[in-house]
């Protein structure tokens, strides 16, 4: 199903009048809005390919009908997204869920929907119908030679998948840690992971990236290996200049301080690429600003004071990625909700006043600092986000429109109301 450029037109013709006066108020109160504009139309969020099916919990998983059933389906609900938000025009995929059958169709399939390949994403999390050996007691840290050289060769495939695909990166997530104490040695566990993981470096062609993934727990609960971001840069440093850090806002311990760890990791040119979504207690993989909207306001703030800082590109120097699955809702309106969630903060962190906040610090003045982070949070992007949404093409009202088209109806038609896309 394609969203035809009339429905578009017809739908913001419907809004227009309303819109011209909500963000007529808000322009009037920005010095630099068209500056501020332009880099909202810039910004663009991949959507993870395992994310466009109903996920599931340990406990079950009920599909809502019309999932994609395959990696050209997948492609085509990305395409839906970007139709309607302008602002989703990459996916990041995992292998082996998403084997590109032909690489080279599916590439100009995605080019149609003017989407490209953000980070391809291994998986030695999981054993595969046929793999040799069991990732059971780890992949790349095992103890067995033969188990650590089958998930390096993983790793090596998906480079080659995407280089056939135009990514520029791989994100490698482990599981890899134990559950019980005295079950692995952790200094021996570290060293093989690096040792395999300066083979897929290695392997990376000039321009790519690498991005080494923590997570504090789960699905190993007495220790991970990339259990954090100290042990990720120690990694990413060891490794070498391509390799990065990337935070998954889901996988840090309860109350860490996520805006802090941001801006170390960029202060060291060492922040590579995010993973976004919501969380009350562990990786609950929620939507992106449903649980703690302030927390991503923070951190936000500091990706842009410290993108700033070091001149870089908003939009294309960090990969930015949305990773949220649940139980719950339909995905593609989490979606939706989710990229809106992140263009809104975005929005409102480019309205912090820099100036002013670093003068409260320099005179220790936590009460103003606070009134200016507060008052920039209370302050509405929703009419911004939307106007940039509307120089790009795309719906006022993203959500609204998908409803009114009744586009889960259509998908369920067209692929059945059983269907289970490939994912988690
Ligand atoms: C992990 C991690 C990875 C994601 C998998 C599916 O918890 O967040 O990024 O690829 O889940
Ligand atoms: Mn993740
Ligand atoms: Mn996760």
């Amino acid at each position: 199903m394609q969203i035809e450029k009339y429905k578009i037109d017809e739908h913001n013709q419907s809004m227009l009048k309303e819109h011209r006066r909500r963000f007529d108020f808000i322009a009037a109160g920005v010095s630099d809005a068209e500056a501020i504009l332009k880099k909202l139309i810039d910004f663009q969020v991949a959507i993870p390919s395992w994310a466009l099916g109903t996920g599931g919990t340990r406990f079950g998983r009920f599909s809502g009908g019309g999932e994609p059933r395959s990696l050209e389906e997948k492609i085509e609900d990305v395409g839906l997204l970007h139709a309607l938000n302008r602002s989703s025009g990459a996916i990041s995929l995992h292998i082996p869920w998403d084997i590109p059958g032909n690489p080279a169709a599916i590439k100009a399939l995605a080019a149609q929907f003017g989407l490209r390949f953000d980070a391809m994403n291994s998986n030695t999390f999981q054993d595969q119908p046929g793999q040799q050996y069991t990732y059971k007691y780890g992949s790349l840290q095992n103890v067995k030679k033969e188990v650590r050289r089958q998930a390096i060769d993983h790793n090596i495939e998906v480079i080659n998948y995407g280089k056939q695909l135009g990514s520029d990166s791989l994100t490698v997530w482990l599981s890899d840690g134990s559950c019980f104490p005295g079950q692995l040695n952790f200094r021996q566990a570290f060293q093989h992971t690096l040792e395999g993981l300066q083979e897929i470096y290695a392997a990376l062609p000039g321009n790519w990236k690498m991005f080494v993934e923590y997570k504090a727990f789960e699905p190993n609960f007495y220790s991970m290996t990339v259990g954090d971001w100290g042990q990720s840069l120690l990694y990413a440093s060891k490794l070498g200049p391509k390799a990065y850090t990337l935070v998954d806002l889901g996988h840090h311990l309860p109350n860490a301080n996520i805006e802090q760890i941001v801006a170390l990791l960029l202060m060291e040119g060492k922040l590579g690429g995010f993973h976004f979504n919501d969380s009350k207690y562990g990786d609950d993989d929620l939507t992106v600003g449903s649980i703690k909207p302030y927390q991503l306001f923070l951190i936000f703030n500091e990706l842009v004071e410290g993108m700033d800082a070091r001149g870089m590109d908003h939009a294309r120097d960090l990969g930015w990625m949305i990773d949220a699955s649940h139980n719950v809702k339909d995905p593609l309106e989490d979606l939706l909700q989710s990229v809106e969630a992140i263009m809104l903060t975005y929005a409102q962190a480019l309205l912090i006043d820099r100036k002013k906040l670093v003068a409260t610090q320099l005179a220790n003045d936590a009460v103003a600092a606070q009134e200016i982070l507060q008052n920039t949070f209370r302050t509405d992007t929703r009419a911004l986000v939307a106007e940039a949404r509307l120089r790009a093409g795309a719906a006022l009202d993203p959500l609204a429109l998908y409803r009114n088209e009744r586009v889960r109806e259509h998908l369920v038609k067209e692929r059945g109301a059983g269907t289970v896309a490939t994912g988690l």
